[in-house]
């Protein structure tokens, strides 16, 4: 199969050496970690192979495979129209030579990681994708899915910068130009039901997250914040119906954890949220630290987390005018630190702070990634006006700075148990 889609085998390899040590050394370690977990475990154990074969059968039926890797493409549309939208991770340093030869040296490494895993031919989900969708979020982003389009088909999407009302019809009609695209690309019309559909599906997947995300909020946390990460993680690739249904399931169980007090972290653990970029299989580095430092995570104010659901499309829409206008409305109520001004993130974050009971925040940067980077100056102010303490992070898929970032983060927890005390 893995020949089939033209992997290069070799460095294939490689990562997939690199991936099952790495998620056992993060994950098998833990205790008393949810009987449900064994789900998640499973999809990634098998991360290249049941869902890349689900994958190949869809196209040998002849639908379509869309690669995303922001959250702001409407997964809902590519479903409706008969596709499968996968988020594509980059969370690893794979193939950086070959994407040095295209990309400078001194770019983000999630955007250095998805051109090294194309041009390296490393990542099966990748080479399952017919098309990727862009959008013009950051511009090393942008300017990369240029380069990227040498090599495969990939549609942009307009991101705006602002939110005011010319910025909304923008977005608005990017989004209905997007229905049109992924009718042409798949020869199946986007109808009102088959979007309907979608909807409610995709709904479905960001209820089942914050109904975790909810659970999350009581003390004891009755699950980890490694483990959360994860699920979070594989609601990007996963098979939507069959994600909802496990999920709803381990949420079960958090519900009698929480019913008998039962958590997963020793009395008075601190309580922490991590603020920043997305972090992407396998980029567990920061949680494990946090949680390795005796900490528990208990939200992640991130792509890969909160900001992927905690907003759903509202389902009320009369015809597939209405449906496009909600769709463009709920995607563009993402604060993503591409935005000026971005106060409501801010102030999220001061909310979350609150109803997470958090004793800190840990506010996590890729390297070189100038939304975040800056807006880490904005982060800090507010916090610091709410007198509630933060640690900025700014870090890269690399393991050579997790000594000196986990001094960091002890001393940080030293003072927050200071604090409390
Ligand atoms: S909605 S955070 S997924 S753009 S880390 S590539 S911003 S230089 S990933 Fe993102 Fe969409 Fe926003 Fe979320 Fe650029 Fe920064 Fe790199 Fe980034």
């Amino acid at each position: 199969m893995w020949e089939s889609l033209g992997l290069d085998l070799e460095a294939h390899d490689q990562l997939l050496q690199v991936i099952p040590p790495a998620f056992g050394e993060v994950y098998m370690q833990q205790k008393n970690r949810p009987a449900e977990m064994e789900y998640f475990d499973f999809v990634i154990s098998e991360i290249h192979g049941l869902r890349i074969q689900e994958l190949q059968e869809h196209k040998a039926r002849g639908g379509k495979v869309v690669g995303a890797f922001c959250i702001f493409v409407p997964e809902e549309i590519v479903r409706a129209a008969g596709g499968i939208c996968v988020g594509l991770c980059s969370g690893a340093e794979i193939g950086t030579a070959q994407a040095e030869k295209v990309l400078p040296r001194n770019i983000c490494p999630l955007i250095k990681s998805f051109m090294g895993f194309k041009l390296g031919h490393v990542c099966p989900y990748f080479e399952s994708c017919d098309m990727v969708v862009g959008e013009t979020t950051c511009d090393g982003k942008k300017k990369a899915f240029e380069i990227l389009n040498d090599y495969m088909p990939v549609h942009m999407m307009e991101t705006p910068q602002m939110k005011r009302e010319k910025d909304k019809a923008l977005w608005r009609s990017e989004v209905r130009d997007f229905v049109t695209e992924m009718e042409q690309f798949t020869g199946n019309n986007v109808t009102y039901g088959s979007l309907k559909r979608a909807i409610q599906d995709v709904n479905g997947k960001r209820k089942v997250l914050a109904r975790l995300a909810e659970l999350r909020k009581n003390i004891p946390a009755p699950i980890s914040g490694k483990d959360s990460l994860l699920i979070e993680q594989i609601a990007m690739y996963d098979d939507v119906d069959r994600f909802t249904g496990q999920t709803a399931k381990l949420c079960d169980e958090l519900e009698e954890r929480v019913r008998t007090g039962a958590g997963v972290h020793e009395p008075g653990a601190l309580r922490i949220i991590v603020s920043g970029t997305p972090m992407a299989v396998p980029n567990w580095k920061v949680p494990h630290i946090i949680e390795s430092s005796g900490a528990v995570v208990v939200a992640e104010e991130l792509c890969t987390g909160l900001r992927y659901f905690e907003n759903t499309v509202a389902e009320d829409g009369h015809d597939l005018e209405q449906q496009v206008d909600a769709l463009a409305k709920r995607y563009l109520d993402i604060d993503c630190a591409c935005f000026t001004p971005n106060a409501k993130r801010t102030d999220k974050l001061v909310q979350l702070a609150e109803e997470y009971k958090a004793d800190g925040i840990i506010h996590c940067s890729l390297a070189f990634c100038d939304p975040y980077l800056v807006e880490a100056n904005r982060v800090e102010k507010v916090l610091k006006e709410h007198n509630i303490p933060l640690l900025r992070i700014e870090t890269d898929y690399g393991q050579e700075d997790s000594g000196q970032l986990k001094t960091r983060i002890e001393a940080f927890f030293e003072m927050l148990a200071a604090k409390k005390a």
